[in-house]
C-alpha cells in the first residue's frame, strides 16, 4: 500500500499547474566531430568523438541542453533511440529534475539501470536542469547554492600510448596551453616502457607541474601492485583505474599495496555503486561522471557520499557541467579538461592559468552551433 502511495504521489507532483515549466518535447541528434589530439588508452582508441547532443523544449521557450559521450560511434544510435523512448514517458511533465529521475528510475527497474540506459537517463537529466536554471535566470552552479567562479584544472588531452619523442613534444605542448597539470595514459606492455614514458613527460614539463596517470582499467590486480609500487617514487599525483573499475576488492588491494593514491569514479554506475566502491575502501580519491553517476541529481548525491567519507573529489570528462557541479562539491579537487565537444558548441570554455570559470550565464551556458552540428551529423 504504500507503494502505491509514494507511485501516486510522484505522478501527481509530475501534473502539470498553469505556471509551470512544462517538458513540451526531447529530441537526441547523433554527431560525430574530429578530434584535435587522438588519444590511444591502455584499452582502445579515440579517434574522433561521438556526441549525442540532448534538446529538452519547453513551454516557456527555454531549451535545456546535455551532451553524452558515445564512446564508440557504434553506441549512438542506441542513446538515442534510448532518449527517444524515455521522451515519451516524461513529455508533458514539470521539469522537476529529481522527480524525473526517480520516474524514469522506476521504469527501468526491472531491465536495471546501469551503463546505457543510466547514461539516457543522466543526459535527460543534465538538460533538464539547464532548463530549470535557464527557467530561474541563475546559472546552474547558483540554483545549486553556489555562487560561479574558477576552479584548477589539469590537461586530460593527449599524452596516450604513443612514442616517447612525441610525447614529450606533446606535454611541454599541453602545458603551453596555460595549465600545470596534465594526465599521462599507461599501461604498456611493460613496466619498463611506462617508467620511460612517465619520465620522458617529466623531463619536459618541469619538477612543478602536476602529473597525474591513467591506466584505464588495463592491468591484473597482481600487475597494478607490482607496476605500481615501482612507480611509487615518480611523482605521479594519482594512478587512475588500474585494474576493472568494478572490482572494489582488486582494487582495494592495490590501493592498500601502492602509496601513490588511487583515483576510480569514472565507472561509478550511479551514487548507489559508488556507496558500494567506498564501502570497500577501494580508493583514495573519487572522481564520478556525470554521464554515469545519474546527471546533476546524482552528482549532488555522490557528492555527500565523498564528504561523508572525506574523500577527495575530481570530475570525469564533460567540463561544461562538471565545473558548475565541482563548485558546489564539499571535497572539490580537479576539474579534468578536454575540449572534445567544442567543435558543436558556439561558446567554449575558457582555459586562464590552469583555471576553468564557470559561465555566469543562466543555465549551463551550452549553446549549440548548428551549422556545425549539420556538417557533423551522424545518420
Ligand atoms: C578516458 C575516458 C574516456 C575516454 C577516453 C579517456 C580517460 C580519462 O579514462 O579519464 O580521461
Ligand atoms: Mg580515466
Amino acid at each position: 500500500m504504500g507503494k502505491k502511495k509514494s507511485a501516486a504521489l510522484t505522478t501527481e507532483a509530475l501534473t502539470a499547474h498553469d505556471d509551470d515549466l512544462i517538458i513540451t518535447a526531447i529530441t537526441a541528434r547523433a554527431v560525430v566531430v574530429p578530434i584535435n589530439l587522438p588519444l590511444q588508452t591502455a584499452v582502445g582508441a579515440i579517434e574522433d568523438v561521438g556526441l549525442v547532443l540532448i534538446d529538452v523544449a519547453t513551454n516557456q521557450g527555454f531549451t535545456g541542453r546535455s551532451y553524452l559521450f558515445s564512446v564508440g560511434n557504434h553506441n549512438l544510435k542506441p542513446l538515442v533511440a534510448l532518449v527517444e523512448a524515455m521522451a515519451g514517458m516524461i513529455s508533458g511533465d514539470v521539469v522537476a529534475p529529481l522527480l524525473i529521475e526517480r520516474k524514469l528510475r522506476s521504469r527501468y527497474a526491472l531491465l536495471g539501470v546501469h551503463n546505457l540506459v543510466l547514461f539516457a537517463i543522466s543526459g535527460i537529466d543534465m538538460a533538464l536542469w539547464d532548463a530549470w536554471s535557464q527557467s530561474l535566470g541563475k546559472p546552474l552552479v547558483s540554483v545549486l547554492g553556489g555562487r560561479p567562479g574558477s576552479l584548477r584544472a589539469y590537461n586530460s588531452r593527449g599524452l596516450g600510448i604513443m612514442p616517447q619523442q612525441e610525447l614529450a613534444s606533446e606535454a611541454a605542448m599541453l602545458v603551453d596551453e596555460g595549465f600545470d597539470a596534465v594526465k599521462i595514459r599507461l599501461g604498456r606492455a611493460t613496466l619498463a616502457e611506462d617508467l620511460a614514458a612517465i619520465r620522458a613527460v617529466r623531463k619536459s614539463i618541469g619538477a612543478n607541474v602536476t602529473l597525474m596517470s591513467d591506466f584505464n582499467q588495463g592491468l591484473t590486480v597482481n600487475e597494478a601492485i607490482l607496476r605500481g609500487r615501482a612507480l611509487d617514487d615518480e611523482g605521479l599525483y594519482w594512478i587512475e583505474e588500474p585494474t576493472r573499475a568494478d572490482d572494489f576488492a582488486g582494487n582495494a588491494k592495490i590501493s592498500a599495496a601502492v602509496d601513490t593514491p588511487i583515483s576510480l569514479g569514472e565507472n561509478f554506475m550511479g551514487p548507489e555503486q559508488m556507496a558500494q566502491a567506498l564501502d570497500a575502501d577501494c580508493c583514495d580519491f573519487v572522481m564520478p561522471d556525470v554521464q554515469r553517476i545519474s546527471g546533476v541529481s546524482g552528482w549532488m548525491r555522490a557528492a555527500a557520499l565523498a564528504e561523508a567519507a572525506s574523500l577527495d573529489m575530481s570530475s570525469h570528462l564533460f567540463p561544461e557541467y562538471s565545473c558548475h557541479l565541482l563548485a558546489v562539491t564539499p571535497t572539490r579537487h580537479w576539474l579534468e579538461y578536454v575540449d572534445w565537444a567544442n567543435p558543436v558548441l558556439l561558446e567554449p570554455l575558457q582555459v586562464h592559468d590552469s583555471k576553468i570559470s564557470i559561465p555566469d550565464v543562466p543555465g549551463v551556458g551550452i549553446q549549440w552551433d548548428e551549422n556545425a552540428v549539420s556538417r557533423y551529423l551522424h545518420t
